[in-house]
């Protein structure tokens, strides 16, 4: 009987769902800090009250921005941090005390700190050695926590640090007080088993609570995130659509969508704003969200080729794992020589002609030889899905 009830629910027995929805794993976003790091995104003041608002009535347990970057930045951090939201704004510097001073300037109550711990970090980038940075580490921590502040430490570049030497860093921090630990794959190196086994290697080493940070180089981003929390880490770095240096990391709505849906996990987000926060973020870069991306994009829930199209129209659950409006899209179909003969019987109908037997057929014969490829796309939206639960025309087997 569940089987009919859901058509996910073979795939979730493969996802071993047997939590019953206890696990709670919780996103961090990084919109107004990584995402201002991808060529061309640069928010005013007011732009990053609003999405740090918006990602706040979304459901993200942490809200990510850096105050050290100009003084405008400091202003809004400062301002975010006045608003009282509900999710911790994080703000984020280097592992200095000059850095943390900026921090406590905006009245932070939560940071965050990163200091490159690979070989190649600390002799091409910071220019010291490892026992420097290890000093520096402690000594940035203990500044912090002297001044009564929450935060989290960044081991930038775990996935290519000496483990020995990142599990060490990782004792004395969380000797020293820190609340979270960031494991990041700063280039994007890691597949997801690795990513697992770095984690886990972290997670038998402390016991601090870790969040991951996962470039997406390879596209492995969300993939190695999720590989993340699987060996125990419990806070997804995100930005809205993935923007961020380079290739970016996990989209909100991805990661949103793969722990509701395939982890059950009770973060209650409004699933239902992914679609306008992905617009928001269109609007302010002027960068068009492609229309492949997954949940958001325009095309993420059309259907097209007519043994799609019969099936959708009997029932969506056929080609969609959501209803798109659960996550704020909306469903198309989409008319052309891909169309079968549903497609044109449905078509057919909405132009209120009935279809005689053979009719239909011949209108999909017709509309392949047009050859102009897609003709016509309609959303198919409730007024139209009440249409064709009643609607007998939609009757042939393709
Ligand atoms: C950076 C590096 C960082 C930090 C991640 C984190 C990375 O650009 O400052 O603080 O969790 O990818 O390692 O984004
Ligand atoms: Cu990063």
């Amino acid at each position: 009987m569940l089987v009919m009830q859901d058509s996910n629910y073979f795939a979730n027995v493969y996802n071993e769902l047997r939590n019953n929805g206890n696990t709670h794993i919780n996103i961090l976003d990084s919109t107004l800090r990584e995402g201002e790091q991808h060529p061309g995104v640069s928010f005013t003041n007011k732009q990053r009250i609003q999405i740090a608002w918006m990602l706040d009535y979304f459901g993200v347990s942490q809200i990510e921005i850096s105050p050290i970057v100009s003084p405008d930045h400091e202003k809004a951090t400062k301002t975010i941090i006045k608003a009282g939201l509900s999710a911790d704004i994080v703000a984020h510097c280097r592992a200095l005390k000059q850095d943390i001073d900026v921090a406590l300037k905006c009245d932070a109550e939560y940071m965050a700190m990163y200091l490159g711990i690979s070989d190649i970090h600390l002799s091409a980038k910071l220019r010291i050695n490892k026992q420097q940075a290890l000093e520096r580490a402690i000594e940035a921590v203990d500044y912090m926590k002297a001044h009564g502040l929450k935060g989290r430490f960044t081991v930038e570049d775990a996935s290519r640090a000496d483990p020995e030497y990142l599990k060490q860093v990782c004792k004395a921090i969380s000797d020293a007080g820190i609340d979270r630990i960031s494991v990041p794959d700063t280039v994007g190196i890691m597949r997801p088993r690795g990513m697992y086994n770095l984690v886990k290697m972290i997670k038998e080493t402390v016991n601090t609570p870790l969040d991951v940070h996962c470039h997406n180089d390879i596209g492995l981003a969300l993939a190695n995130a999720l590989a993340g929390v699987d060996a125990g880490a419990d806070q997804i770095h995100v930005t809205i659509d993935g923007v961020g240096e380079r290739t970016g990391i996990p989209s909100l709505a991805e990661t949103a969508l793969a722990l509701e849906l395939l982890y059950k996990t009770r973060n209650e987000f409004r699933l239902d704003m992914l679609k306008d926060l992905s617009k928001l973020l269109e609007q302010y870069t002027k960068m068009e969200t492609h229309e492949s991306k997954p949940i958001v994009g325009d095309s993420a829930f059309k259907h097209k080729a007519g043994t799609h199209l019969a099936a959708v129209l009997r029932n969506p659950s056929a080609y969609e794992i959501i209803e798109p409006r659960k996550v704020g899209n909306r469903r198309k179909i989409v008319f052309g020589e891909l169309a079968g003969k549903s497609g044109a019987a449905f078509l057919l109908s909405l132009l209120g002609m009935e279809a005689k037997v053979g009719d239909a057929q011949k209108f999909a014969n017709g509309l392949k030889e047009l050859r102009m490829g897609d003709i016509l796309e309609i959303f198919l939206d409730e007024k139209l899905e009440k249409r064709i639960i009643s609607d007998q025309s939609v009757e042939s087997t393709e």
